[in-house]
Parts: C-alpha cells; sequence; structure tokens
C-alpha cells in the first residue's frame, strides 16, 4: 500500500501520467443460422419467451408488437399501438410482456402469449429498449444512464452508468440479458457492448460488420437493433430495422 502511494507521488512530482487502460476487446459476430425477417418491421425490441419470439416495432402509425414464427418469420399475431405513439422496446414478466414508447412516457403491460392489453405504466423521460436480469426491468433512454425498475410496481429502484474506460457510453439502445452480461445495440453502429450490469462498465463489443455485409441495406436508418437470447436453448438472435433477416449468433465467450 505504501509502495502504492509513494508510486503514485513520485509519478505526480514527476508530471507523468498513468499508462491508459487498453480499450475492450472486440469480437467479430460468428454467424450459425439465417432466418427470414419482416421488412416493414423497424424492429425496437426482440426477445424470446418460452422459446416463442416476440418483436416490437416503431414510427408513428406503424407501431405494433407481434408474436412472430422464428424459423418462417411469419407474423401470428399483431396489436398495434395508438397511431401517435412510436413503440420502443419490450421485456417479458411472467404472465405478462411491458413495452415502452419512444416519447411521452407511455408503458403498457400485455398479456402472453395472446397479447391482449391489460395495463399500462409511467415513467419519467424518454422510453428506447428493455430487458430483466430475472430480478428486475431494465429500461434504456439513449443515455448512459440504465434505470432498474421493479417488476411489480415499474418504480425505479436504481440506476446504473454505462462507461468506457471512465468516459461515458450512450446512444444505448436493444438490450438483452445474457448469461450475467448486459448486451446492447449501441444505435447508429454496428456494435452491441457487452456490459457488466452491476459495474455499468464496457467489457467488451461485438462486431456485427458481416451481418450487415449481407443484407447490404442502403436506408441510413436500418441499422442493427434488436437482439432476443432463447436462454433454455442458449441461442442469441440479432437483427437490424427492416433488415430480411434474423440471424442466430455464437454467444459471446468470457471477455
Ligand atoms: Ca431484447
Amino acid at each position: 500500500m505504501i509502495r502504492t502511494l509513494l508510486f503514485a507521488a513520485l509519478l505526480a512530482l514527476q508530471g507523468a501520467a498513468p499508462a491508459p487502460a487498453p480499450p475492450p476487446p472486440v469480437t467479430t459476430a460468428q454467424i450459425l443460422n439465417r432466418y427470414p425477417h419482416d421488412t416493414t418491421a423497424f424492429t425496437e425490441g426482440l426477445l424470446i419467451d418460452h422459446g416463442v419470439l416476440y418483436e416490437s416495432t416503431g414510427r408513428e402509425g406503424q407501431s405494433d408488437i407481434r408474436r412472430v414464427d422464428l424459423p418462417s418469420g411469419r407474423v401470428l399475431a399483431r396489436v398495434k399501438l395508438p397511431p401517435n405513439l412510436f413503440g420502443e422496446g419490450i421485456v417479458a414478466w411472467k404472465q405478462h410482456l411491458f413495452s415502452v414508447t419512444w416519447h411521452g412516457g407511455q408503458g403498457y403491460r400485455w398479456s402472453l402469449p395472446d397479447l391482449k392489453r391489460t395495463g399500462g405504466f409511467r415513467y419519467s423521460g424518454e422510453g428506447w429498449a428493455m430487458t430483466d436480469d430475472g430480478h428486475d426491468l431494465i429500461l434504456s433512454d439513449g443515455t448512459p444512464v440504465l434505470r432498474f425498475l421493479d417488476p411489480v410496481t415499474q418504480k425505479v429502484i436504481r440506476r446504473v452508468t454505462v462507461t468506457i474506460n471512465g468516459r461515458l457510453l450512450d446512444q444505448i439502445n436493444e438490450l438483452e440479458y445474457v448469461d450475467g452480461e448486459l448486451l446492447a445495440n449501441i444505435w447508429m453502429t454496428h456494435y452491441i457492448a457487452r456490459i457488466d450490469p452491476v459495474s455499468g462498465k464496457v467489457l467488451g463489443f461485438i462486431d456485427l460488420s458481416p451481418l450487415l455485409a449481407q443484407v447490404q441495406m442502403t436506408d441510413p436508418d436500418s441499422v442493427a437493433n434488436g437482439i432476443a437470447y432463447d436462454r433454455a436453448a442458449r441461442k442469441l438472435y440479432v437483427t437490424g430495422k427492416n433488415w430480411p433477416t434474423l440471424f442466430e449468433i455464437a454467444r459471446p465467450k468470457a471477455p
């Protein structure tokens, strides 16, 4: 300890800065399977509950929440949001599915698997995406701050700030809790951040560029967004806004 303090004092005296921390490791996504995806779906939320795929889509007048047949991409059931609302993320919790909207702080609760509206909730600020860690719901809003919500009351229990080597990371979009890590699409990029859900530190990134090369989207809004993890089958799926393909990719290894 004393030796450490002496070393720090020496550095300060000499005006030397400690060596910068190395950047988090980047892993290139490995494609395992491909499935059709509805190209009219402006994907904002994606999850698997009891082996069933659910997806939420955005844009005013086009927002809905759907149950999807994963192998074919066929929409099996669909519920539309009011036309003035821009749908965002979804999370499944027991027999319910919660959804948030971009502006206005309006959240909804739906029954599973039939998607009947059973209630609503309010939150401050914007809503971007949701997931859960088995205890709490987790809400992103485009800022570096993730909110952890009580699944029963939907009230904020705590906040975690996402940082990369001590610097704030924002534009955190679609979320998925995978084997103790929080995976997050970073809006307008082709990277998924791997976040420690306790400290908020970015542990690494998954580079989705091999997927982009396959879908060849030209619309700048058609970014990678949507991560779903089948916890029982241990399969990880990702897609993007209006992408023609839903990909199964390899689960990330410990960084
Ligand atoms: Ca998700």
